[in-house]
């Protein structure tokens, strides 16, 4: 049985590779971070499955990698934990750096410094905000990187020592340039769950308004349980490589609530208020992902898109608001506020 470490399994990627790999009879050790509150909601269905178990983690214990990787020898390592909100990394650069930078670097170093680098395939989360001001799109492997945040700054330097440790030690350590991907299980706070959880309280009466800041920035959005399988297939390769992640379609934040709020019936313009304080400091206008060394290497090809992945999201967002009428109050509140 083949074990895998799957750090911020709490989150949307995380726990679709999850499931993923446990549905192939892996054992997984998820590493979650210590919360006040528990943050285990998108885990809950697979919490006693006897595959799985979770051991704290933070992006900034060193420690505590050594810890687990000795204990639990695994044969995969995925590095899925991140500040991963780009207009929260404009507000919180050191930390941000720090986890997204730092963190990845400190696994690659237990692996090197326990001689593990011909045992351990390890994947890193790349992210296609690290085009940022690039204009010659679509990107593939070799385009540009033009960081445009603290966030994807500090990805690209992530991005570049796994390059580095993957040329002078030897380990098998791929870098995944995923471009957006979304899901039921996507963070509140990201332009599309905002957006399908508004059209479903508004859809029951629930709330009256939805705050967005720039509707013409464009994105190449996928669905995340594609994206989780490009992971794993990076992973079973003989030899490691970087490689884009993407659906080859770009459409902007305007077009992704036309759509959702057609799925609802429902008209955005009587809803909508722009809000500036939701803008950001520098934006990152238009990403558009090539994907064929992706899909010729690894065979992977996307079963989702723009129109399956908006009505996937708006449905579920709508049955959960019915079974919870009430209860989500306070999400609507921090919706409001500049995130
Ligand atoms: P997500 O939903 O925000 O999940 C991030 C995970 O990291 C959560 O489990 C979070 O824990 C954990 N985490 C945050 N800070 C941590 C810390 N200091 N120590 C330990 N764990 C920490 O993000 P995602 O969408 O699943 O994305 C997964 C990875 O892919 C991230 O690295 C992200 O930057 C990258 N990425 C995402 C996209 C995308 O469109 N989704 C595209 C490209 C790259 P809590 O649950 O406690 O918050
Ligand atoms: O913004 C605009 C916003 O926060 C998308 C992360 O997973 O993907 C994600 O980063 C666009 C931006 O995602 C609101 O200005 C308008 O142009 O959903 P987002 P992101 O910044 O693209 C990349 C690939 C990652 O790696 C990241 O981890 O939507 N936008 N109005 C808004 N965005 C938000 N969040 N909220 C708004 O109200």
């Amino acid at each position: 049985m083949k074990t895998a470490i799957v750090t911020g399994v709490t989150g949307q990627d995380g726990s679709y590779l999850a499931e993923l790999l446990l549905s192939k009879g892996y054992r997984v050790i998820g590493l979650k971070r210590r919360t006040s509150l528990i943050n285990t909601s998108r885990i809950d269905h697979i919490f006693s499955h006897e595959n799985l178990s979770l051991e704290y983690y933070d992006l900034e214990d060193s420690g505590c990698i050594y810890k687990l990787i000795h204990y639990y020898e695994p044969d995969e390592i995925y590095n899925l934990a991140a500040q991963s909100h780009v207009r929260v990394s404009f507000d919180m650069p050191e930390h941000t750096v720090n986890g997204v930078a730092i963190g990845p670097l400190k696994i690659l170093e237990a692996i090197r410094n326990m001689n593990l680098c011909d045992k351990i395939k390890f994947y890193q989360a790349s992210s296609s905000e690290m085009y940022g001001d690039n204009p010659e799109y679509p990107f593939n492997e070799t385009s540009r990187l033009m960081p445009a945040s603290p966030y994807a700054c500090a990805k690209v330097f992530a991005h570049n020592i796994v390059r580095n440790y993957r040329e002078s030690y030897g380990i098998h350590a791929s870098s995944g340039i995923l471009f957006n991907h979304e899901s039921p299980r996507r963070g509140e706070t990201f332009v599309t769950r905002k957006i399908t959880l508004a059209a479903a309280r508004i859809k029951l009466g629930l709330q009256d308004q939805l705050c967005l800041g720039n509707l013409d920035a464009k994105r190449d959005w996928g669905h995340a349980k594609d994206y989780v399988v490009a992971m794993w297939k990076m992973l079973q390769k003989i030899s490691p490589s970087d490689y884009v992640i993407s659906t080859g379609e770009t459409h902007s934040v305007k077009e992704f609530l036309e759509e959702v709020f057609d799925c609802a019936g429902l008209d955005p313009y009587k809803y909508l208020k722009i809000d500036a304080r939701l803008f950001r400091p520098h934006e990152v206008p238009y990403l558009l992902g090539d994907s064929t060394k992706a899909r010729k290497e690894l065979s992977w090809t996307p079963e989702h898109n723009f129109k399956t992945l908006a009505k996937d999201m708006y449905e579920a967002d709508y049955k959960q608001m019915l079974n919870s009428e009430g209860r989500y109050g306070h999400i609507e509140k921090a919706l409001r506020g500049a995130i």
